[in-house]
């Protein structure tokens, strides 16, 4: 009789096991970003940003359509590479994930968005600040931070009336961003009623600026502008120092990281460099985001370099629109994606516009001092 029934009880353990797990949904999130190459200690912030977000969220236990979701992350590197970029994207769409987060730069976000799109894919980068990243008219696509077009144009005004620059010369590294970000900068100065002396460029691998720098030195510029990423900065002041440039250095979100004082190897005048992260809250607000920073610290034993509370914002508010449409399926959560509006996150509160860009996007300008990042103010 006992060995009769132990089939019975073990199928209806399965069973049970069974109905619990059909119960469950797994959500795949991708996330791509440079883990590899000059930037890969922002691709690592970024995606330590993601984790964070997909930990607490199976640690919360969240319910989409009446069933538990599982999150699982996809990672992907794309070594901040335009076609190692599309080949990632292309591998998270074969892996049909419900979701993409990223990429960072937007090099590589830009030429993927396509393939988000054809695919019907919702994608939020969490640092892509080119302008032309949401002006495909793809509905898939969307961002949490502010473009270059504010951080660039903020950047350049401030440079005349803040800095009082009176000779500015600009560099930058002919990617997406760094020309993008130059070029905004440059209107900014202009608008402001000030000069720009000098424009070169260099590119995202370079590591000797002798040449631009010794041209810009005969211009003795008060400020100059790098469009481009902190990996080239820090050189860069390096060189501008052993050459006697002793202009103010300014940058956008790229150069901001707490990584750039290192990359300088102690070059950096305190008050020296003034960037922007294109995102920000203050007052009140600031409270999560230092708890986010925090916990971070805690999880991981490293601080947050720029991007990361942006890209936990950027999981969370595609997770909402799941929870609230019922539905992990791109096709049903996507509409109500779009009409994010009013989501409190760790940045700031996030709504989307018509384009898929944040609405009413913040700055927060940093300086350093002491080789630690110091915010000057967040605008608007
Ligand atoms: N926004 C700065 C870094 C990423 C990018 O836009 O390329």
């Amino acid at each position: 009789m006992r060995i009769k029934m132990l089939p019975i009880v073990a199928a209806a353990a399965f069973l049970a096991a069974g109905t619990a797990s059909a119960q469950d949904m797994v959500v795949k999130i991708g996330h791509v970003g440079p883990t590899s190459g000059a930037i890969a200690h922002l691709g690592k912030d970024n995606e330590n940003g993601a984790r964070m977000a997909i930990d607490a969220l199976n640690a919360k236990g969240v319910m989409i359509g009446g069933k538990k979701a599982k999150f699982e992350l996809l990672a992907e590197d794309d070594a901040g590479d335009p076609k190692q970029g599309t080949a990632a994207a292309q591998k998270l769409v074969d892996s049909k994930v419900n979701g993409v987060i990223g990429h960072l730069n937007s090099g590589t976000s830009i030429p993927a968005s396509k393939i988000y799109s054809d695919a019907g894919i919702p994608q939020i980068s969490p640092s892509a600040t080119n302008p032309k990243f949401t002006r495909n008219g793809y509905k898939t696509t969307f961002r949490v931070v502010a473009d270059d077009v504010h951080l660039g144009g903020t950047l350049g005004k401030y440079a005349v009336t803040q800095l009082k620059g009176k000779s500015i010369a600009v560099i930058d590294d002919r990617t997406a961003y760094g020309q993008g970000v130059a070029d905004e900068f440059e209107k900014g100065v202009k608008g402001a009623g000030g000069k720009t002396v000098a424009r070169e460029f260099t590119n995202d691998k370079a590591t000797d600026f002798t040449a631009i720098l010794t041209s810009i030195k005969a211009k003795n510029p008060d400020v100059v502008f790098f469009g481009g990423m902190d990996a080239v900065a820090g050189p860069m002041l390096r060189q501008m120092k052993q050459l006697g440039i002793n202009a103010k250095f300014m940058g956008g979100d790229g150069i901001c990281s707490g990584e750039l004082p290192k990359l300088a190897a102690g070059t950096m005048g305190d008050g020296q460099v003034v960037c922007a992260e294109a995102g920000g809250v203050e007052g009140e607000s600031k409270k999560s985001l230092d708890a986010f920073k925090a916990d971070f610290k805690k999880k991981f034993n490293a601080d947050v370099q720029i991007y990361a509370p942006y890209v936990y914002d950027a999981l969370n508010v595609m997770v909402d629109a799941m929870v609230k449409a019922k539905s992990a399926d791109p096709k049903v959560y996507l509409p109500v994606l779009a009409k994010t509006s009013g989501y409190k996150g760790v940045t700031g509160t996030i709504a989307f516009d018509e384009k898929g860009d944040i609405k009413n996007g913040a700055l927060t300008l940093f300086t350093y001092k002491g080789g630690n990042r110091e915010q000057i103010a967040v605008v608007r």
